[in-house]
């Protein structure tokens, strides 16, 4: 792609549009930049952008200042109804993603995950996997613009990226060498008009694969499996439950791999120590790909091994008088609420809540009625969860996530986990999950002291 010249429009100037304008100014393109907001810290950033040659509008998306442009270069997070996008399609400009921007400059295979719930974990220990053997650049969701890195990958490298439905939805020509789709369970339905759409940008994973290409997809989900025949590449699956006509799966507490010549034992499951049957098929996932490449038993074991799990995503906190705190921040649907409570079976008192996107929290009634003993409910939709729980346990509902978690504190009896697993964005009282994980783990710091 040649974009010397181009006039080229960035909408958003989260992380993906400033690295994405960064590096279109380093490719020569005009550029300008349109963002929604205006505070400082967006003006500081316009200004580093300015003094290389952009021009840029903060506080609205206006016609005139976005339009005449050859190409728009939109942030995930921008819902394609704004009725600029709208009108960019009326008048056949081209729209595309920092991953989109950046793929058609890489020449390293790609990984590409995406799914529900996972992603991140999975693309982790994919990255930690294959680093024993080759140089790995870890890039979208996972936190790192792909446009921020591009230029030092060479094709030795491998890219592992972390891809949601939102970047999805604005790939053209993105190919990954392996595709891998974890699960789809309902989210983001504030975004997408409905689970057919949710699932349709899902699949555009698949685009541009061919049969040179493969794809890796969970035999135990209903809807990654069903993608099965929307694909052309070679297939490969992960099972925790039964044996796969090709992929890896479980059984008596080993790991085996199928792949046409035969079934071979790949690793031992007490090798991996992250808890819950979620975080199993993340690690079946994961060493599916490390499989589909060849890497060695003995590196996918140590690998395993040494494996040590997220941030902000089951990470255990403290123990306080016998209590532990867990923080699950990074749970913003309720498929990744209910796989927490499941990973843990000891008595909970759960806080949930945070900014309204949609989710429908009805189906945490039987798990929650069965683990936990009180509920603490924070945040903009609090009084939607407690409709729509019913009074199924005791609960309070709290001003802020510092009350939320004195009142657990206070109602726990040693041997009591408190889990903080929020089921919904973050955005009503914290930048984003990680701030939003690292308060909850400076107020239980403050409790101990
Ligand atoms: N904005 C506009 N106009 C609008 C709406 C928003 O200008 O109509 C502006 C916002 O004011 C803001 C900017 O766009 O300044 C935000 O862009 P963004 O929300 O797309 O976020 P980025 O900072 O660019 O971060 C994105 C990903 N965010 C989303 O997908 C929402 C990050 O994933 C990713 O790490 C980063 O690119 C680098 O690739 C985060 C995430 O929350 C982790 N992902 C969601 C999730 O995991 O659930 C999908």
């Amino acid at each position: 792609m040649n974009l010397k010249e181009l006039e080229i429009t960035v909408l958003g100037l989260g992380e993906s549009g400033f690295s994405a304008a960064n590096f279109l100014l380093e490719k020569g393109a005009k550029v300008k930049i349109s963002e929604i907001q205006s505070n400082p810290g967006l003006q500081k950033k316009l200004r580093v952008l300015e003094r290389k040659g952009a021009v840029g509008e903060l506080g609205k998306h206006s016609e005139g200042f976005v339009f005449p442009s050859q190409l728009l270069v939109t942030s995930p997070g921008i819902p394609p109804q704004l009725p600029i996008l709208k009108q960019a399609r009326e008048q056949k400009i081209p729209v595309i993603g920092d991953l989109e921007l950046a793929s058609s400059f890489c020449r390293a295979p790609i990984v590409a995950v995406t799914g529900t719930n996972g992603k991140t974990t999975t693309a982790k220990l994919i990255a930690h996997l294959l680093r024993k053997k080759v140089k790995v650049f870890e890039v979208g969701n996972i936190g790192t613009p792909f446009s921020s890195c591009v230029n030092k990958i060479d094709e030795n490298s491998w890219v592992i990226m972390e891809i949601s439905s939102f970047q999805l939805q604005n790939i053209k020509t993105l190919r990954p060498f392996i595709s891998l789709i974890l699960n789809i369970t309902p989210d983001h339905l504030d975004y997408h008009s409905d689970m057919r759409e949710y699932r349709k940008c899902k699949e555009r994973i698949f685009l541009n694969q061919n049969r040179e290409d493969f794809t890796i997809l969970n035999a135990d989900d209903r809807l990654s499996y069903g993608l099965r025949k929307k694909t052309h590449c070679e297939k490969y699956y992960f099972s925790t439950k039964k044996e796969v006509q090709r992929g890896v799966y479980t059984q008596e507490g080993q790991i085996f791999g199928l792949n046409g010549k035969g079934k071979e034992r790949i690793a031992d499951l007490s090798n991996f120590n992250l808890p819950g049957t979620h975080n199993l098929e993340n690690c079946l996932a994961a060493i599916c790909v490390a499989y589909v490449i060849g890497m060695s038993k003995k590196d996918i074991s140590e690998g395993l091994k040494s494996f040590k799990g997220l941030e902000h995503r089951i990470e255990k906190v403290a123990t306080l008088r016998g209590i532990e705190f867990i923080n699950d921040s990074k749970a913003t649907n309720i498929d990744a609420v209910i796989k927490a409570i499941q990973a843990h079976p000891a008595p909970l008192i759960l806080i949930l809540g945070g900014k309204e996107k949609g989710n429908d929290y009805s189906p945490l009634k039987e798990l929650i009625k069965e683990r936990a003993k009180f509920i603490l409910l924070i945040g903009e939709n609090k009084q939607k969860i407690s409709r729509s729980l019913g009074g199924i346990v005791p609960e309070q509902k709290c001003a802020c996530l510092e009350e939320a978690v004195q009142v657990a504190y206070e109602k726990a009896s040693a041997g009591d986990q408190v889990l903080f697993s929020p089921g919904t964005s973050s955005f009503d009282m914290f930048r984003d999950y990680k701030h939003r994980g690292e308060v909850f783990k400076e107020i239980v710091k403050d409790l101990r002291s």
